[in-house]
């Protein structure tokens, strides 16, 4: 409060004052600001090989046993050439099950995975900057990524978004102590 009054003068001095003494905070801060941007989608996605996923023709009842065997809640959706299509989740399977009484699981094997899934998939490239991932991850728990044909290459999950921006916190706060 001692540097601020009304006198343009003054408060100069303190904006002064201030910069000098956070120098090395700003610095730190504008150079992590650089790597986060500068790290890619390509980078931090878990890979196609490694992703749990379901056919679009699939039967119903094949992608619950994914699902539940993955432990996932929901998986990408391909076409018979690895084009990413969809989302499916285990909700909607259960809700298409649900009949007035009782779960009527034998409507699982009559239905296919296209029927139901979602086409609503928040989409990245390899290219696309953290930022963007970091963008599309508010509001789903992971993002797929694809190339300029469609074909699918992996997903952008928070979980790796999360640890990135984790240990970009920790090597920011060692090297300002
Ligand atoms: O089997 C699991 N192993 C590990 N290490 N963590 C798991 C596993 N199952 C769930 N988790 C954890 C992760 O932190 O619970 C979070 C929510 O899982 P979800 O959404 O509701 O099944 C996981 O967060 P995440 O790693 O940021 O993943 C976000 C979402 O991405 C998951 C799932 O829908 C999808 N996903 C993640 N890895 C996948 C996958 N889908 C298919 N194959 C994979 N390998």
């Amino acid at each position: 409060m001692r540097y601020i009054n009304t006198s343009n003068h003054t408060v100069s001095n303190y904006k002064y004052r201030w910069v000098k003494e956070n120098k090395g905070a700003l610095m730190m801060s504008t150079i992590q600001d650089q790597r986060l941007t500068s790290i890619t989608v390509g980078e931090l996605m878990i890979s196609s090989e490694k992703v749990a996923h379901v056919q679009v023709n699939n039967p119903l009842e094949h992608a619950l046993l994914v699902l539940v065997k993955s432990g996932y809640s929901a998986v990408p959706v391909l076409d018979s050439s690895y084009r990413l299509v969809g989302i499916i989740g285990k909700t909607v399977i259960l809700n298409q099950t649900l009949g007035l009484e009782r779960f009527e699981f034998e409507k699982l094997s009559d239905m296919r995975v296209h029927e139901v899934m979602s086409n609503d998939i928040p989409q990245l490239t390899k290219e696309d900057t953290l930022m963007k991932g970091l963008n599309s991850l508010i509001n789903y728990p992971f993002a797929c990524v694809q190339d300029k044909e469609g074909y699918f290459d992996g997903i952008l999950t928070r979980r790796a978004i999360l640890k990135e921006i984790k240990k970009d916190i920790y090597t920011a706060k060692q090297k300002t102590e």
